[in-house]
C-alpha cells in the first residue's frame, strides 16, 4: 500500500465506503441477499481462520472460483465504479476509497485512493514472511513463496472473520477529519466497518446512505438514497461535483 501521503497530501474530505452491492451489477455475488455467498455456503467453513486450518483445499478452492470469475471476461466496472473513479480524478487528494471488497473493479474503474480493508483476491500472502503476491491462478497451498522461498505457506489475502481488516489507522484518521462520508452497496453486518458512519458522525459530516434497500444501519444515516448503484451512485458523483 502506498504511503498516505502520496495519495493524500491533505487530509481527504470525502470517505466512501464500498461494499458488495456496488459490484453485483458487475456480475459479482453480494453475501446476505437470498442468492448471495453465505446463502449457499457457511462462512464458518470457508472465511475463518480455523476454516483454512481445518480444510485448507476446501478454502483455497472457495477463492480459487471467485478468483477465475473475477478476471472472466463479462466482468468489468460498471457506472458506479467509474462514478467514484471521476470524483477522484476531479478532485485529486480529496476522496478516500475503502472497500469490504476483495475484487479489483475499482482499480480498473480508475480509482488508485482505495484501501482494501479486507484484502484482495488477486493476491496472496505468504505467512512465512509476511509479504503479498499479485497471484491469478489458483492456488494449490504447495507454492514458494517469490520473496523468501519458503514453500507451503501461501494463502489467499484475505481478511477472515476473527482476523483485524488491513489500513485500519489510515481509515479512522481520515474518518476523524471528513467533511461527507457515502456507504454504498453494504448491508451494514461487518464490523467494524459498519461503524463507520458512527465515527464520521461524531467528525461532523455530512453521511450518506446509497443502496438497493436500507442497511441495518438506515437510520444513523442523514440522506438515504435507493436504488441499483449504477443509477443512484453516477446521479450522487454528478450532485457532488456541481456543490
Ligand atoms: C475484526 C472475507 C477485530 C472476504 C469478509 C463488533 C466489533 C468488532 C468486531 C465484531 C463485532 N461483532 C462481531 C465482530 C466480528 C466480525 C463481524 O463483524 N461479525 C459479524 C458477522 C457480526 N468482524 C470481524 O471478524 C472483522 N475483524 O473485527 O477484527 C477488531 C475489533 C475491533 C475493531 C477493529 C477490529 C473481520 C471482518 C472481515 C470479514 N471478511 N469476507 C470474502 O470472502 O469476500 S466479510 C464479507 O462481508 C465480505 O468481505 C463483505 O465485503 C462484507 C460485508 O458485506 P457487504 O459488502 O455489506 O455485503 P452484503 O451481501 O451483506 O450486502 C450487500 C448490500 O448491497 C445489501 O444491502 C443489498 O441490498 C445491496 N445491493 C445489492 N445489489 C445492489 C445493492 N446495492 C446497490 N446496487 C445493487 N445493484
Amino acid at each position: 500500500m502506498r504511503g498516505m501521503r502520496d495519495l493524500w497530501p491533505e487530509a481527504p474530505s470525502i470517505v466512501v465506503l464500498t461494499g458488495a452491492g456496488i459490484s453485483q451489477e458487475s456480475g459479482l455475488a453480494t453475501f446476505r441477499d437470498a442468492d448471495g455467498i453465505w446463502a449457499t455456503v457457511r462462512l464458518e467453513e470457508v472465511a475463518t481462520p480455523e476454516a483454512f486450518a481445518r480444510d485448507p483445499a476446501r478454502v483455497l478452492a472457495f477463492y480459487d472460483a471467485r478468483r477465475r470469475h473475477l478476471q472472466h471476461p463479462s466482468v468489468t466496472p460498471n457506472p458506479a465504479h467509474e462514478a467514484l473513479a471521476r470524483l477522484e480524478a476531479v478532485r485529486p487528494g480529496e476522496v478516500m476509497i475503502a472497500t469490504q471488497n476483495i475484487d479489483d473493479l475499482h482499480e480498473r474503474a480508475g480509482s488508485r485512493a482505495v484501501i482494501h480493508m479486507h484484502g484482495e483476491l488477486l493476491k496472496a500472502r505468504c505467512t512465512a514472511c509476511g509479504n503479498t503476491t499479485v497471484w491469478y491462478d489458483d492456488l494449490t497451498g504447495n507454492e514458494c513463496c517469490p520473496s523468501c522461498a519458503i514453500e507451503g505457506q501461501l494463502r489467499p489475502h484475505i481478511v477472515w472473520f476473527g482476523e483485524m481488516p488491513l489500513g485500519l489507522d489510515a481509515i479512522y484518521q481520515v474518518l476523524a477529519q471528513c467533511k461527507v462520508f457515502v456507504s454504498i452497496g453494504t448491508s451494514g453486518s461487518v464490523e467494524p466497518a459498519a461503524s463507520f458512519v458512527e465515527e464520521a458522525r461524531r467528525a461532523g459530516a455530512h453521511t450518506v446512505e446509497l443502496n438497493l434497500e436500507p442497511s441495518h444501519c438506515a437510520s444513523l444515516f442523514a440522506e438515504r438514497i435507493y436504488g441499483p448503484a449504477s443509477r443512484i451512485v453516477p446521479d450522487y458523483v454528478a450532485k457532488l461535483l456541481t456543490e
